[in-house]
């Protein structure tokens, strides 16, 4: 295929041919977007760590379904499609009529691919349903504490989906004030695609204009630098300390916003006595804050007053609530922002995900795009999507969520597509153990990740550009005709045709698969989505005519508006859909659930006292040069390895006086388990942060070393929620302790196959 067809990313469009004689990509970025991402060069990864075809673990094979020691370190066992099929399908059956539809876990959280028909999530949910459903998951990794917190303070998460445009802020914000950042290594990502990068554009037109820039954040690069930021280096997970001693300073020096406060906000005055002191006789001044987070208290009264002075944004990062608490800094944001009086005003309030992804403030289409129908899931049953591993170890227990009481169902099957737990979950040991529990783990999967080889059947899907389908995202202007780059991988197939296939064995199929093809799949989604369209924004080109095309343009993106607007205007006519209508600074609802982690007002919870056995901080953030685990072993990720491992950084003071040198590898230890990496020197981490992104593929080959060697931090967290509110996951901070290592140490075989037996 040596002709440049259109194709689409979570990174980016382009057109791309394949060489299949040289196994090589020829990739053109599109030509229309201004910042092309850098993460398109991880694309030409054809690599060893492809699934070639079908396997089944030689235990599960021998022995049959059961909980299993040997999953996750047994040897597989090659075996044709038409054995694989029927034997899946039995095993469906069995777990389905022995023990009910509750027993599949088929949640499958995690990225994909681009892509509105393959995508794996809704196609296993699809076919899950005709089976008579499963238990699933709810909520992200990415937002967890946020989604839950914000349905009871502000009502709704329309400040995540469609916040204040960029041009907006571009235009009228004087002040960012960010709390961990805005990183331009997270805007090149969005879900579902992305053709056009501009929000690296839109804050340099901003500055360009005048506004000013101040950093909040451990990390200095979380600001690009041709913004000139003023960096202010919290320790991790005290902004919280740090956003109430603004609001101190705005209350004492009588700097808020009375008049918004009393016709905008319920719970003021439980907010104030609270700031102040009165109800723990702690009054939460710039003084205290400074000796929680580390910021110099004659740095913190003096921006209160600036934000107070000037039209400023205060915004918050989706990473902050991904830790302890998590709640708590983004409900102290809004009270912060709620003080200054600017929500609704055009670039002031507060913002949620600014930088976090392409699309937050990129506008948004005011319609829906084509997706596959899921099917209705008549079983009740779900996990906050964090609590994967307590669901496997701990069935029949009940737990607090949200106001309610919930409890695990028993689960004897796991159906995984288009997701990595053993990349995005905490305290991968623990998970090891999780998943040795259920009788059978089903995995489909383009690569051997660690999810591939902690499952029993091993199904090779195709890569996305091995297959056609349709791109687009709400906050982009093009749907793409994403056209197949290359031909699949050894017997890899579609998830779709995978299930097709399934669904029939089952008895289902015609159900299923409706009778269409993929082709047709696309031709119908395309032309039922296009005809329900307001006739402003239908496309004329018919589905014949938009795929020769390569794309079409989508109408109507919503660039330029002020969120909470019309609520600020009018908050009677136009009350936010919390109890009060009005912003909940004290939340009757939170109150009245009583957890101590998540009281009804914003409030400092103190992390557990440090253990000196850990004195670092470590920041588990997501990486710059991939998506998630996604393509690890691609160029772009690979150039940045140091030997081979994924590199810490360590500032300069501290690998001096851990007589660290640059480049060496390290063991990295907390209180759940261990990891190497390699060390980077660099100056722009605050002194005892250390820092190692997410996303090099777990490696527990050698655990008398490590308990991963190749770098995944997810080694070092630890599987706690953010509070019982939310159940968030945590993953973005832990303590640790750095070790030199004694012995060479034992090379990184993530990328490689597992061992392959004969029967
Ligand atoms: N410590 C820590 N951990 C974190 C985070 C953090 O900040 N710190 N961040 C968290 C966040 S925000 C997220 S969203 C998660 C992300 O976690 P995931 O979304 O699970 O991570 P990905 O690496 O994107 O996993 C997607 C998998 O799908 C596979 N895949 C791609 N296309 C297809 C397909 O068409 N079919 C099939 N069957 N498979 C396909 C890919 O090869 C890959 O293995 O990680 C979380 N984990
Ligand atoms: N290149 C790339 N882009 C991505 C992704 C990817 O994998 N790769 N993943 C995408 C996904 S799924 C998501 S959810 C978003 C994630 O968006 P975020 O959650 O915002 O991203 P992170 O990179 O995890 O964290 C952003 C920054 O927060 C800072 N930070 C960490 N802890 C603290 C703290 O306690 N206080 C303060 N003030 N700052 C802190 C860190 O320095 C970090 O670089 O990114 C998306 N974009
Ligand atoms: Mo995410």
């Amino acid at each position: 295929m040596t002709e440049h067809r259109p194709h689409s990313s979570h990174y980016g469009a382009f057109h791309a041919a394949h060489h299949p004689g040289e196994d090589r990509l020829s990739l053109r970025p599109d030509p229309g977007d201004p910042e092309p991402s850098p993460l398109l060069r991880n694309l030409p990864a054809f690599s060893r760590a492809r699934v070639d075809r079908p396997y089944v673990r030689r235990g599960w094979l021998t022995r049959g379904p059961g909980p299993d020691p040997e999953r996750g370190r047994d040897a597989f066992v090659p075996v044709e499609w038409d054995e694989v099929v029927p034997l899946l399908a039995r095993e469906l059956d069995r777990v389905r009529t022995t023990h009910g539809n509750s027993a599949i876990f088929g949640g499958s959280y995690g990225w994909g691919s681009a892509g509105r028909f393959h995508h794996a999530q809704s196609q296993v949910h699809r076919f899950l349903n005709h089976l008579g459903g499963y238990t699933r998951s709810v909520n992200t990794y990415s937002l967890g504490a946020s989604r839950n917190l914000l349905s009871h303070v502000v009502g709704d998460d329309r400040s995540i989906v469609e916040p204040t445009s960029y041009l907006v802020l571009a235009e009228h914000t004087e002040l960012f004030v960010c709390f961990g950042g805005m990183p331009a290594k997270n805007s090149q990502v969005n879900a579902g695609g992305v053709s056009r990068h501009t929000a690296a554009g839109q804050l340099r037109a901003a500055r360009a204009r005048g506004a000013r820039f101040v950093l909040v954040s451990p990390l200095r690069d979380d600001l690009a630098d041709d913004l000139d930021a003023e960096w202010i280096a919290p320790l991790p997970g005290t902004d919280t300390a740090l956003l109430l001693a603004l609001a101190y300073v705005l209350l004492v020096e009588r700097r808020y916003d009375a008049a918004f406060c009393a016709t905008h906000v319920t719970g003021f005055d439980v907010f104030r006595d609270y700031v102040l002191g009165g109800a723990d006789g702690v009054p939460k001044t710039p003084a205290w804050a400074a000796a929680v987070c580390g910021v110099p208290a004659d740095r913190i009264a003096p921006l209160a007053r600036e934000m107070a002075a000037h039209r400023t944004l205060v915004s918050l990062s989706w990473s902050l609530q991904r830790a302890h608490r998590g709640e708590q800094p983004i409900w102290a944001g809004i009270a912060l922002a709620a003080l200054l009086g600017q929500i609704g005003l055009p670039g002031g309030g507060f913002g949620h995900g600014y930088g976090a992804t392409a699309g937050t403030g990129a506008g948004l289409l005011p319609y829906g795009l084509p997706t596959l129908p899921q099917g209705t899931n008549p079983v009740p049953d779900f996990i906050p999507v964090a609590r994967i591993a307590d669901l496997l170890l701990r069935p029949g227990e009940s737990y607090e969520y949200d106001g309610q009481r919930l409890t695990y169902p028993d689960t004897r099957l796991v159906y995984w597509t288009g997701g990595n737990p053993f990349h995005h979950h905490q305290d991968l040991a623990r998970l090891r153990r999780a998943f040795t529990r259920p009788d059978t783990v089903v995995v489909h999967e383009p690569f051997w990740t660690a999810t591939a080889r902690h499952a029993d059947l091993v199904l090779p899907a195709t890569t996305t550009l091995e297959r056609e389908d349709l791109g687009a995202a709400r906050q982009d202007p093009v749907l793409i005709a994403m056209h197949r780059v290359a031909e699949p991988r050894g017997q890899a197939r579609d998830d779709y045709a995978i299930f097709a296939d399934l669904a029939h064995e089952l008895g289902v199929g015609e159900a299923f698969t409706e009778g269409r093809t993929a082709r047709q799949w696309l031709a119908h989604l395309y032309e039922g989505w296009r005809a329900d369209l307001p006739p402003e924004h239908r496309p004329t080109e018919d589905f014949d005519a938009f795929w020769r095309a390569g794309r079409v343009t989508l109408t109507g993106r919503r660039t330029r508006h002020t969120l909470y607007e019309r609520f600020r205007a009018d908050p009677k006519r136009h009350p936010l859909a919390t109890p009060s209508g009005r912003i909940e600074l004290y939340s009757a609802t939170v109150a009245s659930f009583g957890y101590d982690d998540c009281p009804g007002h914003p409030a400092w919870l103190p992390p557990p006292a440090p253990d000196p056995e850990f004195p670092l901080w470590l920041v588990a953030n997501n990486p710059a040069t991939r998506l998630h685990s996604q393509l690890d072993h691609g160029p772009h990720s690979a150039a940045a390895k140091v030997a081979g491992r994924e590199p810490v950084r360590v500032h300069p003071e501290d690998a001096a006086a851990l007589g660290l040198t640059e480049g060496e590898v390290v063991r990295l230890r907390s209180a759940v388990g261990s990891c190497l990496a390699a060390v980077v020197l660099s100056d722009a981490l605050r002194p005892g942060v250390l820092q190692l992104a997410t996303g090099a593929w777990f490696d527990p080959s050698a655990p008398e070393v490590a308990t991963c060697v190749h770098g995944n931090p997810n080694a070092l967290t630890a599987d706690v929620g953010t509070s019982r509110l939310a159940q968030g996951c945590t993953g973005q901070h832990t303590r640790v302790a750095v070790e030199r290592l004694t012995a060479p140490p034992p090379p990184v075989r993530a990328h490689q196959p597992p061992p392959i037996a004969s029967r």
